[in-house]
C-alpha cells in the first residue's frame, strides 16, 4: 500500500472499457424463500445503490502451505472456512457516483480523488470509519442491513471457486484479464521500481469499476485496482479464526483488514494473505471498500 503525490500520477489515457451492468429488479424476500438461489442473479434496492450479486453458499480454504510463492507465517494454518447461505456482495467497488450520492445527503465525508476522476472510479483514500458509515447511511436508505463484507466472506467471494494458492490458481496471463495490477503498462508508465506482474490488464494507473473480466461469481475487480476493507478485526492468526464466514470481531479492532489487490500491486501476497491491516483511520491511494448484505 504506498501513498503517492499527486505529481507522481498521470491521468490514465486508455479510455475504459465498461462492462454493461445488465441490471434487473430483484426481490431478496421472494429469493430468501427460495433455497435454490441462481449464482449470479443480482439486484439493486435503489438507482444509486450499489448492484448487487447473490453469492451461492459452500466452502473454501483458507491460508497457505509454507511451499507457496509469497507464504506469510501468519497463514500457515489451513482450514476449511464453511458459508451455510448465500449472501450477497457488491458486483463492483463502490464508485465515487455513489459515495457522492452520500455526501449529498450529509452522511459522507469528502476524500480526495487523487486527481483520477471520480464517476465510475472507485472511491479511494476513505478510510475504514468512513465506509462503514457509507454502509449506514445505505442501510438508512434501503431498510436493508448493508455493512462490508468479512474477511472470510470477501475471499470466498474473491476465489469464486478456485482453491489454488497463488493469483487463487490464476496465471498471470489470466491475472490480467479480471485484476488491474501492476503489470507491463504500470512499469511501463511508472516504474516505481518493484516487481510487476508480467502482463497487460490495458490500464496503468486506476481504473473504473467493471473494465476487466468477472470472476465466476459474476463479481468484478476482486484481485485488483483498489484493496477493499474488510469488517474483521487483527488477529496474529487465524488458528482460532472463525469458520462459518462471519467477520471476526475479537483483537485489536483498532486495526481492520483490507484484502485484494490493487493497481500498485503485484505479487500473491497481496492476492491472498491474512496478515494485511491497517489503523482503521488510515486512507490510501490504492483502498476502497466493497458493500455485503446478508440475505436471511
Ligand atoms: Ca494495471
Amino acid at each position: 500500500m504506498f501513498q503517492l503525490s499527486r505529481s507522481r500520477i498521470a491521468l490514465p489515457v486508455r479510455l475504459s472499457v465498461i462492462v454493461a451492468a445488465n441490471v434487473f429488479v430483484f426481490d431478496v424476500r421472494t429469493a430468501c424463500a427460495n433455497e435454490e438461489l441462481a449464482r449470479g442473479a443480482e439486484f439493486q434496492d435503489c438507482a444509486i445503490c450499489p448492484v448487487m450479486k447473490v453469492v451461492p453458499g459452500g466452502e473454501f480454504v483458507q491460508g497457505s502451505p509454507p511451499s507457496s510463492s509469497g507464504h506469510f507465517h501468519s497463514e500457515g494454518v489451513i482450514r476449511t472456512v464453511t458459508i451455510a447461505r448465500p449472501f450477497a456482495a457488491g458486483k463492483f467497488e463502490i464508485t465515487f457516483d455513489q459515495w457522492d450520492a452520500c455526501i449529498a445527503a450529509g452522511h459522507c465525508a469528502t476524500v480526495d480523488d487523487g486527481d483520477w476522476g471520480r464517476g465510475r472510479y472507485p472511491v479511494i483514500n476513505v478510510n475504514w470509519e468512513e465506509a462503514v458509515a457509507y454502509t449506514e447511511w445505505l442501510s438508512e436508505l434501503t431498510g436493508k442491513p448493508y455493512r462490508l463484507l468479512s474477511e472470510s466472506e470477501w475471499e470466498y467471494a474473491a476465489r469464486a471457486g478456485l482453491q489454488r494458492f497463488r493469483f487463487f490458481g490464476l496465471a498471470p496471463e489470466q491475472l490480467c484479464e479480471v485484476a488491474n495490477v501492476y503489470d507491463l503498462r504500470s512499469k511501463a508508465e511508472y516504474e516505481f521500481g518493484w516487481e510487476h506482474v508480467s502482463c497487460d490488464d490495458g490500464f496503468a494507473g486506476l481504473a473504473p469499476v467493471g473494465s476487466l473480466t468477472a470472476n465466476g461469481f459474476g463479481i468484478h475487480d476482486m484481485q485488483g485496482n483498489v484493496a477493499e476493507w474488510t469488517q474483521d478485526c487483527r488477529n496474529r492468526s487465524w488458528r482460532f479464526a472463525n469458520l462459518d464466514g462471519s467477520p471476526w470481531l475479537n483483537g485489536d479492532c483498532m486495526l481492520r483488514a483490507y484484502r485484494g489487490g490493487s493497481w500498485l500491486a503485484n505479487g500473491p501476497r497481496y492476492l491472498r494473505t491474512p496478515d494485511r491491516y491497517r489503523y482503521l483511520r488510515a486512507r490510501s491511494d490504492d483502498l476502497g471498500f466493497r458493500v455485503g448484505l446478508s440475505l436471511y
